[in-house]
């Protein structure tokens, strides 16, 4: 239909996709082969009958087990190029790219691997018309402790990443946890970002702190921002982004929200449609793109205005934004 030929052809940012959260079913299987692990399955049905969860905390124990075939710096490589090649086929033009060191430093990959793997696989992705930068998450889960030896780890490969963000279990880890190894990253010339799910009780107080006391320049789900106006305001304000992923599929742990990112989009918050794990939530930006414009009837108007949002709130250079703009 017509919507998603529009939504197929346009230039998009993609902002809150974690490189982990792509690994499908069958690169899971070439990597436990390859790296020879005994994963307990040995069909892409086998696998994809694992990658079932119900909350937060069942998919992010799926998730970090899942991780366990990623071993060497090719795996991560392989990871990251298949995902590049997937987005750029969607028309994605830019990609910041999360990824949790300490998912993978707590299981004996060096930082090193991860990286240099990742890296490897952006500049590759450069032959397919797609720019990425990584943004690196800390696991709000573990202690200030690992997170800061985890930006430590990270400073000699500064010039790779182009921001931090704060993911995993969000459940009484609120975002001032990291208050002041955030104010470490911003020196060090790291721009700021923090997961405030939807469907955590908390959220919107780890929203305020996030914005009023953190100065993040985005918010990741966020979109439960909508239930406090004085927040909207201030977001709008100051340009915030909120990259709402709003899954294609209903059978699936997250929910859509899409009347809060419609009245956001009204009231000018720079809201944008991502895909965050679309391995596992199984489908990938054009895909929930295209759900939530048939569900809430989107104009080609306000499609366009998400892409264009996902573009100004990005972190490129104002040159490269006015080329999307
Ligand atoms: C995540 Cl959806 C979500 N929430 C929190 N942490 C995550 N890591 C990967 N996906
Ligand atoms: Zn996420």
């Amino acid at each position: 239909n017509a919507i998603r030929t529009f939504i197929d052809n346009l230039p998009k940012a993609e902002l809150h996709i974690h490189v982990e959260g792509t690994l499908e079913p069958d690169l899971k299987l070439k990597l436990a082969r390859r790296n020879h692990i005994d994963i307990g399955q040995s069909t892409v049905e086998e696998v994809q009958q694992t990658y079932d969860f119900h909350d937060l905390p069942s998919f992010l124990a799926v998730y970090y087990q899942a991780m366990q075939v990623l071993q060497t710096e090719q795996d991560f490589y392989d990871l990251a190029l298949a995902y590049l090649q997937r987005a750029a086929a969607q028309h994605v033009r830019h990609v910041e790219l999360f990824f949790d060191p300490q998912a993978h430093t707590s299981r004996g990959i060096s930082f090193s691997t991860v990286i240099t793997g990742l890296h490897r696989a952006i500049v590759d992705g450069r032959a397919f018309n797609i720019d990425a930068a990584l943004v690196m998450c800390f696991l709000r889960d573990l202690s200030q402790e690992s997170a800061r030896q985890t930006l430590q780890e990270a400073l000699p490969y500064k010039d790779w990443i182009v921001g931090v963000g704060l993911d995993s279990d969000e459940h009484n880890n609120p975002p001032l946890k990291f208050a002041r190894l955030f104010e470490d990253a911003r020196t060090e010339g790291l721009h700021l970002t923090a997961h405030c799910d939807v469907d955590q009780k908390d959220s919107i107080e780890h929203i305020k702190q996030a914005l009023e006391i953190m100065d993040v320049e985005r918010i990741d789900h966020g979109t439960n921002i909508v239930e406090d106006s004085d927040l909207v305001a201030l977001a709008v304000k100051r340009g915030i982004g909120i990259t709402a992923c709003p899954p294609a599929r209903k059978d699936t742990s997250p929910k859509m929200k899409g009347e809060a990112i419609l009245m956001l989009l009204d009231k000018g918050a720079k809201v944008c449609v991502n895909s965050d794990d679309p391995a596992y939530f199984r489908g990938y930006i054009n895909d929930n793109y295209c759900a939530l414009a048939d569900q809430f009837n989107l104009s080609q108007e306000q499609v366009a205005q998400l892409a264009k949002n996902s573009f100004e709130v990005s972190w490129i250079s104002q040159e490269r934004k006015d080329i999307y703009l």
